[in-house]
């Protein structure tokens, strides 16, 4: 049998030298601060961010680190150690989809910041990372939030960690254009180890849900299926929902009821409607069946989940379904797929002793059914954005 391939999370102290020194390297001098944020998974409430609803993230090991350096002019030049392309430009031509690609994402956050009325200046930026690309496990934020938070620290204000928040979502949604919710950002910001995050997308408040997870293992599974929530099929969803809304005359489907939505005629917006109602009971009831340490309970809540965004959301794809139903079948007690859907990756809770069986179960099927090999990540409950001075 083929070793399965795992994606570690690195140390953080060798990561914050390696960017230090990739940045001497490329631009010449030492950085003045390097900052770091973590991907996420999300172990319940997809989709309902957007609509004033509640999710559950934790934060990952894996995550991007940024060293940055203030220049005395209004050049702004960003690299990456994983990406081949850089980009390099001035504050003034900041702005909304104003840079393509990745650098979008380092780029877009000096001018949100900026709009915020912080005096970020010209800067030269190097990123480094160990949260896998295209996975659904956040690597777009976790760069927003690290290069934001080692922004704020050269403006000496790198504790303002809800205007970070804000800015790194405004860096998504107005200068890359994925019409994204929070929650990406605020579990890269607010996150904290040993714990799950609580979202409540109507009040703005969350709190931790410490995660005893007594000998289990979150298991992130990537099918390596590649997906970009710029691609239409996220903002369609999106769509569906304020539809959804608009018919009941609700301000977010958060106001709904499932008697409600059972009276919405058309059947697409009323299945997506459905989803996103249960999915935010399940969140609640989540949080209530891992405080109990009920796994029996959280089994049937992700099973519940994962088929609902088959379903009723239409987001799952033949390699998430099988990741999920293998993982179960060879003793995970829950599994689903995590993320914004249309590939990425499965989460599955492992008791600690079958979690190589899970691993090599999940990689025999893909070779059956012709799929790419799998990645697999050990997702322990990390903390959120930190700065790291030399
Ligand atoms: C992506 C988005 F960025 C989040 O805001 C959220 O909607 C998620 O998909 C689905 O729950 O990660």
């Amino acid at each position: 049998m083929l070793a399965v391939t795992t994606v570690e999370p690195g140390l953080p102290d060798e990561l914050v030298a390696g960017a230090r020194s990739a940045f001497a390297d490329q631009y010449g001098e030492p950085p003045a601060t390097v900052g770091r944020a973590p991907g996420r998974v999300n172990l319940m409430g997809e989709h309902t961010d957007y609509n004033a609803g509640l999710v559950l993230p934790v934060a990952l090991p894996h995550a991007t680190y940024a060293a940055a350096r203030p220049r005395g002019d209004e050049q702004v030049r960003v690299t990456s150690r994983q990406q081949e392309e850089s980009w390099e430009g001035t504050l003034g031509e900041l702005g909304p989809r104003s840079v393509e690609g990745w650098a979008g994402y380092a780029a877009g956050v000096v001018w949100s910041l900026r709009e915020a009325g912080y005096a970020v200046p010209g800067v030269d930026l190097l990123v480094d990372s160990t949260v896998p690309v295209g996975a659904g496990l956040s690597s777009s934020a976790a760069i927003e939030c690290a290069v934001g938070i080692a922004l704020l620290d050269l403006v000496d204000a790198a504790d303002d960690a809800d205007p970070l928040v804000a800015a790194a979502i405004r860096a998504e949604t107005e200068v890359v254009g994925a019409p994204t919710g929070g929650m990406d950002q605020t579990v890269a910001v607010h996150g904290e180890h040993g714990t799950a995050l609580l979202i409540d997308f109507r009040s703005g408040e969350h709190r931790p849900v410490p995660l005893d997870l007594r000998g289990h293992t979150l298991l992130v599974t990537d099918t390596r299926v590649s997906h970009a929530l710029t691609d239409g099929g996220y903002g369609s969803r999106r769509e569906d929902c304020e539809a959804a809304a608009r018919a009941l005359g609700v301000p977010s489907l958060r106001e709904a009821t499932l008697e409600q939505v059972a009276t919405i005629e058309d059947e697409r917006i009323r299945r997506r409607a459905t989803h996103i109602v249960t999915e935010t009971a399940r969140t609640t009831e989540t949080v209530e069946a891992l405080e109990a340490g009920d796994w029996d309970r959280v089994g049937g809540l992700f099973d519940a989940s994962h088929r609902s965004m088959r379903d009723e959301f239409e987001i799952s794809c033949p390699e998430l379904d099988a990741a999920v139903s293998v993982a179960v079948e060879a003793g995970a007690v829950a599994a689903r797929m995590t993320g914004g859907g249309f590939g990425g990756s499965s989460v599955a809770v492992v008791p600690d002793e079958r979690v190589e069986a899970v691993m090599n179960a999940i990689d025999a099927a893909f070779v059956l059914e012709g799929f790419r090999s799998p990645v697999h990540l050990r997702a322990t409950p990390s903390g959120g954005a930190s700065v790291h001075r030399a």
